[in-house]
């Protein structure tokens, strides 16, 4: 990875190499940790970091699914991610708040443990390359089932649950794919491992509902809004496998992933990128690089000259 100067640990700014913990640390033995995933990006009026305050109350709520108690504020954690994006002076990078149980006692239970709190940023290129960006990626249904919601919780983004994510995506990878996707238990589509799923067929736009063991993507309600707005209706519903070999369009959504065409899935050929999906890209990425009005209150400013000369 690309590193900066500073990552932002337990309220202070600190050299990049210094940013360590105890390995007796609680979150590296259970998973017991949440994170997000943010992106900021550079626009005509300086760096814009796209819908930071919904990030931050998903990893409060993230916590409070693990029982976790954050020792800061989400004002405290919005004002320390401008701060850092400020101190690093990268105007287009992607944010990486962590919480987690601590260095104190060992054992599952983390009771008494403190809570580490640390933002990290670096400058993260396209999630699943370029040609995949453009000309559509392909993907494999998993043999692995995406964890339920008697599992560990999946509205959490908890650190725990990508263990899922990495075994998916890894198994997918060695077969010759570029990502995976996970189905419930029950058999319906999920999650990629790091992106949320939509299909096109005539017209209308589908994504998987809340209950189907997805976490509830920030970009995935951001894409059901701009859509809306375009004129598709969106369908948000229990879709199955062969909803996606009959696809006219399917792709992905993420912070990383922004939105990326699939242009097969289990080898079934997918028409990528298709007209619906290159008009959301474009609508997306007018959105994130402050383009569109329409948009705008979903950009939060950091003025990195102004934080660099004040760190
Ligand atoms: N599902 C999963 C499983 C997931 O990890 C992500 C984000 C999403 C859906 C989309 O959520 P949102 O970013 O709020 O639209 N995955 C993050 C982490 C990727 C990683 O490799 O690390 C991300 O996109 O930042």
């Amino acid at each position: 990875m690309q590193e900066l100067e500073k990552i932002w640990m337990n309220g202070e700014l600190i050299d990049w190499a210094d940013a360590k913990i105890h390995v007796g640390s609680h979150g590296l033995h259970y998973g017991s940790g949440v994170f997000e995933g943010i992106r900021a990006y550079e626009t005509p009026k300086g760096s814009a970091v796209f819908r930071l305050t919904e990030h931050l109350q998903r990893l409060q709520n993230s916590a409070r699914l693990l029982n976790m108690e954050l020792p800061f504020t989400l004002e405290e954690l919005r004002s320390a991610s401008m701060k850092l994006i400020g101190a690093n002076g990268v105007a287009e990078c992607y944010l990486r708040p962590i919480a987690f149980f601590g260095y104190g006692e060992l054992g599952v239970a983390a009771t008494g443990n403190p809570v580490d709190v640390v933002i990290m940023s670096w400058p993260w290129g396209t999630y699943l390359g370029v040609d995949g960006f453009e000309k559509g990626i392909r993907a494999k249904i998993s043999s692995w089932t995406r964890v339920g919601p008697n599992v560990i919780p999946h509205v959490a983004k908890a650190t725990g649950i990508y263990l899922n994510s990495m075994l998916a995506v890894m198994e997918a990878n060695r077969g010759g794919y570029d990502e995976a996707i996970l189905l419930t238990d029950d058999g319906f589509i999920a999650d990629g491992s790091g992106e949320n799923v939509f299909i096109v067929k005539d017209g209308t736009i589908y994504t998987p509902d809340l209950a189907a063991s997805i976490l509830p993507g920030i970009t995935r309600d951001t894409i059901i809004q701009i859509a809306e707005d375009l004129g598709y209706p969106v369908v948000q519903k229990q879709l199955i496998r062969t909803d996606l070999y009959l696809a006219d369009e399917v792709f992905m959504t993420g912070t990383a992933a922004e939105v990326t065409p699939l242009r097969e899935v289990d080898d079934q050929p997918i028409g990528a990128p298709g007209p619906i999906t290159l008009k959301i890209q474009t609508a997306y990425l007018d959105t994130v690089r402050g383009k569109s009005e329409r948009w705008s209150h979903w950009l939060e400013y950091a003025s990195t000259e102004r934080a660099r000369a004040e760190a």
